[in-house]
């Protein structure tokens, strides 16, 4: 289980990106994960939180989770774990120690040493056109680290949220809709698109999406998919990957932490892999009741690819469920966990949590046909393995 992996999904930037790219102490702490596991026990107004330093939230939810009530839920042990591998004391709980620790560290130095206890060879990252404090660097253009990968977010678009035409247009894109869109419309969202894949060369273009998202609909979104996204996709051969099943912001107070979870219409999946065989899809779903859905799905339909546990189910619990359900329905063509790491060091504990998981499913299916006299190499298990780390990824996407 040495098999280096490919980070198929993360929300962490190349260093050229500064303050975007997120790591150490605080920031593990600060995680939104974490910020709504604190809420639970606190009394405090959601505005009075926001309004604290960095520094006063993570001692807050430093004493709240691992002093005031023992650290178990998945996303604090995850803390604990990431500081054990880079060899930190836990048992001392000495929060400024930590700190210390963290001063010293040279971000470029930093990033390779948790690639390296994480196991990782590539990271892809998220990169939105419409995010106002990534855009300038795209703009401006940069050597490339080759650590990463861009992947291209398009949310705003793929919904055609109020916010998309306003920025697209002080880019210079002439996508005033009016009462019927016609092709020119679905043209110019073709070729922000194109400029947007020249500049950053993604592997991918995504989307998170409701759990009600409809395909085939009267809706904008949905001409928007048919008529600009899937051709864009078809002719430069990038996979779409969707992302169902996020209820955005139920509890505002929360912020980044408030987004839920609901059961997707996964017929809008089926439709799609249908009515388009030459676009690829990947799909990551987000309730747990969806998942064996998905991966029926995923048998009848060949330009389907399922990755990750994708957040709420990236807990132990579900991940040996999901990993188990997908070997056993459909075999090594998939790709069964990315990160969805927003602070660096965080690679380190999903990583180091998933493999020991996904090492033990293995071992049972391999011990499963072994008992029918059915003998696997060690050939053949490195090759399945690197499948199921970034190759069979690899090989759907082209
Ligand atoms: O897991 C998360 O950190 C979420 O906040 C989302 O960012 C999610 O992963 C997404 O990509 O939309
Ligand atoms: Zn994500």
């Amino acid at each position: 289980m040495s098999t280096p992996v490919t980070d198929i999904h993360t929300h962490l930037y190349e260093p050229v990106f500064k303050d975007l790219l997120l790591w150490g102490i605080d920031e593990l702490l600060t995680y939104h994960y974490l910020v709504a596991e604190t809420f639970r026990y606190l009394d405090m107004p959601y505005e009075k939180f926001w309004q604290m330093s960095k520094i006063q939230q993570a001692d807050l939810i430093w004493d709240t989770l691992f002093i005031q009530h023992s650290p178990i839920s998945e996303a604090c042990r995850g803390v604990l774990t990431t500081l054990q591998l880079l060899g930190l004391d836990v048992k001392k709980r000495d929060l400024p120690a930590l700190r210390k620790y963290f001063k010293g560290q040279n971000v470029d130095g930093y990033i390779t040493k948790c690639m390296e206890l994480a196991g990782l060879k590539k990271i892809y990252m998220t990169n939105s056109p419409f995010d106002d404090l990534e855009r300038p660097t795209w703009e401006k253009g940069f050597k490339r680290d080759s650590r990463f990968q861009a992947c291209l977010r398009i949310d705003p678009l793929f919904l055609w949220q109020a916010e998309a035409a306003p920025k697209m247009a002080k880019m210079g894109y002439k996508v005033d809709a009016g009462a019927k869109p016609n092709q020119k419309f679905f043209d110019e969202i073709r070729r922000f698109l194109a400029d947007w894949a020249k500049k950053m060369n993604p592997r991918y273009v995504m989307a998170s999406i409701p759990p009600e998202y409809t395909f085939p609909d009267k809706t904008m979104s949905a001409q928007i998919l048919e008529k600009a996204i899937l051709p864009f996709c078809r002719e430069s051969g990038l996979p779409l990957a969707l992302m169902p099943g996020v209820r955005k912001l139920i509890n505002p107070g929360l912020r980044l932490a408030g987004d839920g979870v609901g059961l997707s219409n996964l017929l809008t999946i089926q439709h799609l892999c249908a009515q388009f065989p030459d676009n690829k899809f990947l799909l990551t779903v987000l309730a747990r009741e969806n998942q064996h859905e998905a991966c029926v799905l995923a048998r009848k339909y060949r330009n389907l690819h399922l990755f990750g546990c994708w957040w709420f189910t990236n807990i132990p619990e579900i991940i040996n469920e999901m990993t188990r359900m997908r070997l056993e329905l459909i075999g090594l063509s998939i790709t069964p966990q990315h990160s969805d790491a927003r602070v660096l060091d965080q690679i380190i504990y999903k990583w180091n949590h998933s493999r020991r998981i996904i090492a033990q499913v293995l071992v049972d299916k391999y011990a499963d046909i072994a008992k029918t006299g059915w003998h696997v190499t060690r050939e053949e298990v490195q090759r399945d393995v690197k499948d199921l780390f970034g190759g069979a990824f690899e090989r759907f996407c082209g």
